[in-house]
């Protein structure tokens, strides 16, 4: 039997493809999960759940959505890259937002981070979680923001928080790059369970992929919160192999696509970052 949080979870970005794969499995647990998020929430709201639509980028809102909880699962904001005034309000000031009300509750902050606060790593180099920050565009850097808030709301006041850095969650993975990178939906929910239950993790860092041979990832802090994945998408290998995209810089670093939306250098021969 699992056990239930004792406050009720808020949880932002409910109505996104993670968001309510998160509510299915978490109300499923019997939890009492405050959902909310810009767009309508599709799905009939599970008994013991409430939703309630807001914007990030309204502070007292988010307030008092948080009221009462006792943990934020922040899977809300821009998932995508976009222009940096698209991203600014509901990733940045929007994570204000989040951690002001998780100081004043005395709550926990489950971040949805990215491999894109990264993403400039080279896929033939395996790091570890406290490698070089290396963004991959605005989305990434708003990440990397994120991250560096919970730092900050750690030491200053004592505000815990765990980032989860996000392959690719998906129902399956689709391309070469995604066996290093594939999330399974099961493995992130049971993260989120642990991450949630876990007795202490001020803030912490924990590669989101599932137990794929091929990760590009090495240490984090995963043992803090006692989650482990079990999926992985090794069983794909065979079809998936050589399913790649025609650009260098693609298939060069670990950020994928995005290390080429709007990229004007053009020096891709030589490795970058050596
Ligand atoms: C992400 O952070 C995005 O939210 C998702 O849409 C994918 O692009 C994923 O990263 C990925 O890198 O595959």
């Amino acid at each position: 039997m699992s056990q239930i949080p004792a406050r009720p979870v808020l949880l932002t970005g409910a109505s996104g493809a993670l968001g309510r794969q998160l509510t299915r499995h978490l109300a499923g647990l019997g939890w009492k999960l405050v959902l909310t998020d810009i767009a309508a929430f599709p799905d009939k709201v599970p008994p013991g759940c409430r939703f309630e639509r807001a914007d990030l980028a309204d502070g007292v809102a988010i307030l008092r959505l948080a009221e009462g909880c006792g943990t934020i699962l922040h899977f809300g904001g821009v998932s995508v890259e976009r222009p940096f005034s698209e991203i600014l309000m509901p990733n940045i000031a929007g994570l204000y937002h989040i951690y002001e009300a998780a100081r004043r509750e005395k709550a926990r902050v489950i971040f949805a981070s990215s491999n894109h606060a990264v993403g400039f790593h080279e896929r033939a180099t395996k790091i570890d979680a406290d490698c070089q920050l290396l963004p991959d565009g605005y989305y990434g850097l708003s990440k990397v923001y994120g991250e560096m808030m919970g730092r900050l709301y750690w030491y200053k006041h004592a505000v815990e928080n765990v980032n989860i850095r996000i392959g690719s969650s998906l129902p399956e993975p689709v391309n070469e790059r995604m066996l290093s990178t594939y999330l399974s939906f099961a493995d992130l929910c049971r993260f989120c369970e642990r991450a949630t239950l876990a007795e202490r993790t001020e803030s912490c860092i924990v590669w989101g992929a599932s137990d794929n041979q091929r990760s590009f990832w090495g240490q984090d802090d995963r043992g803090r919160i006692g989650w482990a994945p079990v999926d992985s998408a090794d069983s794909y290998a065979g079809q998936l192999s050589g399913v790649v995209t025609p650009d260098l810089a693609t298939e060069t670093y670990q950020g994928g696509p995005y290390t080429d939306i709007d990229r004007t250098r053009t020096d891709l021969a030589t490795p970058l970052f050596k």
